[in-house]
């Protein structure tokens, strides 16, 4: 066995737990190097990691019974439609007290977009090219200004693209925004494991992890210290969402007096999936009687495809992942007696560079999903929102839910907005931008405004 000064029980531990391989370029290790790999394996949590391992090897895993979840339906007739004015009326209040923060979830990298970099600095504007990031903060600022609060930002990165991401909002300014508002903190990591349950190597001197899923969100809000610090200042709701979508409406007054209204402890926006396969989970109901997501790798593809008597999907209401969460709730679920979400498997390929050149090597990456608070809450509520005018998911560099749909999604967005305040169109516009400094929603634009001939118009 080797051995390091003052540090023998770690090694023993790794020993203990069939783990030494680890230690197999420890006499090509500088003494940094073997100090850095000594700190990555005294931070193995093995009771949790053989539980993971236990459940990636079995090859079911049991869910509960579900039936369709109830939601709150886009408003047809006249009593809804005041019922969501008083609403908005609610929400606009809160507002306007300084009780909402927005949180985005930055963890994820661009790469499956064919970018080098943090997802959110990848540029998704028509006509500006504005990055994700930057359309975030206009809407944010934009927000602030209109109801006249301060609204704070909250970032979670990883620990891939914390610096980076730091770097690119200092290097802009935070596009405006205050920079004590802007909050930004790195999630938790956690091992992967190869199919034999053994930890990976990612480089000699170091243990291969991967960010602990959007779930590890929550955690990391309260570790950070950032959600002590929205109660000192007297935040009651935080509005999640991802960064990957360009058509988010972050501070929603209609979605936040719902969710005040009704005492919930996390309120859900959900759409009509528009095909049995959509990658995105639903709202379900379980048999004990709490609501939750079911995951569309989850549902089985029967289930995916039923029919209710009027030809519509049974699992209609999918989720997009944008959800309020009551302060108190996440104090009470991240605090002492916390209880931890669920981690789920996934078994991808890793890419080890231990050798000359890096390798891909199975195993088994562990994830938690931020909707599995949902069943945690004793009070919970799903709003039905439009496709078109909430969601544009940019995951794919071209196709389905890439940037080319999203640039479609957005000229989409802004001609209806043009048409609905009767503001003509030249014919040949082909793309149309309007910036969230200029309009949040239609009845945000000035009536004085007049739309260039061009094919190609951008409007601030
Ligand atoms: C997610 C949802 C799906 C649907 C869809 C809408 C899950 C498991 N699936 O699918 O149901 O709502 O989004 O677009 O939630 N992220 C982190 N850290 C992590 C992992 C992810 O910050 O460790 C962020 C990532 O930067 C992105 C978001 O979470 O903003 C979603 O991640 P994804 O693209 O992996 O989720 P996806 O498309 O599988």
């Amino acid at each position: 066995m080797i051995s390091y000064p003052d540090r023998n029980d770690i090694i023993q531990r790794m020993y203990d737990h069939g783990q030494e391989h680890i230690f197999i370029f420890w006499e090509q290790l500088s003494d940094n190097e073997k100090k850095a790999l000594l700190d990555d394996a005294a931070s193995i949590d093995f009771d949790l990691l053989s539980r993971l391992y236990r459940q990636a090897s079995e090859s079911t895993h049991a869910v509960m019974g579900f039936e369709p979840a109830p939601y709150i339906p886009v408003p047809s007739g006249n009593e809804e439609i005041r019922r969501f004015d008083a609403a908005r009326e609610d929400g606009i209040a809160l507002v306007r007290k300084g009780a909402v923060a927005a949180f985005v979830v930055a963890g994820g990298q661009g790469s499956r977009l064919g970018f080098d970099g943090p997802k959110g600095l990848f540029r998704v504007g028509p006509v500006s090219g504005k990055s994700l990031f930057q359309i975030h903060a206009e809407k944010i600022l934009s927000s602030s200004k209109k109801y006249g609060a301060s609204i704070p930002w909250l970032i979670m990165t990883s620990q891939a693209n914390h610096e980076d991401t730091v770097r690119y909002l200092a290097a802009h300014r935070h596009f405006g925004l205050d920079e004590k508002d802007v909050h930004i903190f790195p999630q938790g990591m956690i091992p992967s494991l190869d199919t034999g349950g053994r930890l990976i190597l990612e480089s000699p001197s170091a243990i291969f992890k991967n960010p602990d899923g959007h779930g590890g969100s929550l955690g990391a809000l309260s570790e950070s210290g950032t959600l002590a610090a929205m109660r000192e200042r007297g935040i009651e709701i935080i509005s999640y969402f991802q960064v990957d979508n360009p058509l988010i409406s972050i501070i929603d007054p209609v979605f936040i007096g719902f969710h005040a209204q009704g005492g919930a402890d996390i309120s859900s926006k959900g759409l009509m999936k528009a095909y049995p396969d959509e990658k995105i989970g639903v709202f379900v109901r379980f048999d004990n009687g709490t609501v939750g997501v079911v995951e569309y790798s989850d549902l089985p593809e029967q289930l995916q495809n039923m029919r209710d008597a009027s030809g519509a999907l049974r699992f209609c209401m999918g989720s997009i992942a944008i959800h309020l969460f009551g302060v108190g709730f996440l104090e009470k679920i991240t605090g002492g007696s916390a209880v931890s979400l669920p981690f789920h498997v996934a078994r991808k390929k890793i890419t080890t560079r231990t050798a000359t050149a890096p390798a891909e090597i199975e195993g088994f990456k562990f994830e938690k999903f931020v909707f599995d608070a949902l069943p945690l809450t004793d009070k919970n509520i799903v709003l039905e929102t439009i496709r078109e005018v909430e969601f544009a998911p940019v995951k794919n560099p071209s196709g389905v839910d890439s940037v080319e749909s999203a640039h479609e999604l957005m000229t989409r967005l802004y001609r209806r907005w043009l048409g609905e305040r009767g503001i003509g169109i030249p014919s040949r516009l082909k793309k149309i931008e309007i910036s969230p400094l200029l309009a949040l929603e239609a009845s945000d634009i000035p009536d004085s405004i007049s739309i260039p001939d061009s094919e190609s118009v951008y409007l601030e």
